[in-house]
């Protein structure tokens, strides 16, 4: 099956003022759409084609198959990334079992914050930061260009995107403000939750 661009969940202008209507459009109409043209391009006649988009990931990664590995694994991670923020989402309003698990395996809400935040300060040049379930347990990590935690063996619940084209219109150099605004702001904790119930 084709890949294809979803509709944002939320209006252009419904993350302002820490994210807006011009970055959606470029990130979403523009490199969002290159991604999903690029990975049918690159499906095109592949024995992948007819996978899901979970399973594309890891087998391209363990294939080091890089066009499939950045093009599809973008794909995924802006699906969700688009889902992972809400107009007044943020701070610490997180339902019960996940701030529980934030609590003993993070180091509770504070910690999470400092170490999330630092994860998508030292991915150096593009890629996420990540918060996700691995053998059982909450872990952040960082990955380079289009790579995810699916790759490492680990189920992303919340994933922010550190590319300059995420920040440089609103933020320009200051990655460390997107990345506060993003959890302080932005983040849905409800649809991470969802996804930490399934993982
Ligand atoms: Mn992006």
């Amino acid at each position: 099956m084709a890949l294809e661009l979803p509709a944002l969940p939320y209006a252009y202008d419904a993350l302002g003022p820490y994210m807006s209507k011009e970055t959606l459009e470029f990130h979403h109409d523009k490199h969002h759409q290159a991604y999903v043209t690029n990975g049918n391009n690159l499906l095109k006649d592949s024995p992948l084609a007819s996978k899901s988009i979970e399973e594309i990931c890891k087998i391209a990664y363990a294939e080091k198959n890089a066009g499939l590995v950045n093009n599809v694994g973008q794909h995924y991670n802006h699906i969700h990334f688009w889902n992972w923020m809400k107009p007044n989402g943020g701070g610490k309003k997180i339902p019960g079992k996940l701030e529980k698990a934030i609590e003993s395996d993070l180091g509770g809400y504070d910690k999470f914050r400092t170490d999330f935040v630092q994860a998508g300060v030292t991915q150096f040049g593009s890629g996420w930061a990540w918060l996700s379930v691995k053998d059982g347990k909450l872990a952040i990590s960082k990955t380079p260009n289009g790579e995810n935690p699916l790759m490492h063996g680990a189920t992303p619940i919340l994933g922010v995107d550190v590319w300059e084209h995420s920040y440089y219109i609103d933020y320009r150099n200051l990655r460390p403000k997107y990345l506060e605004a993003f959890v302080d702001n932005l983040i849905n904790w409800d649809h991470v939750a969802e996804l930490y119930a399934k993982a």
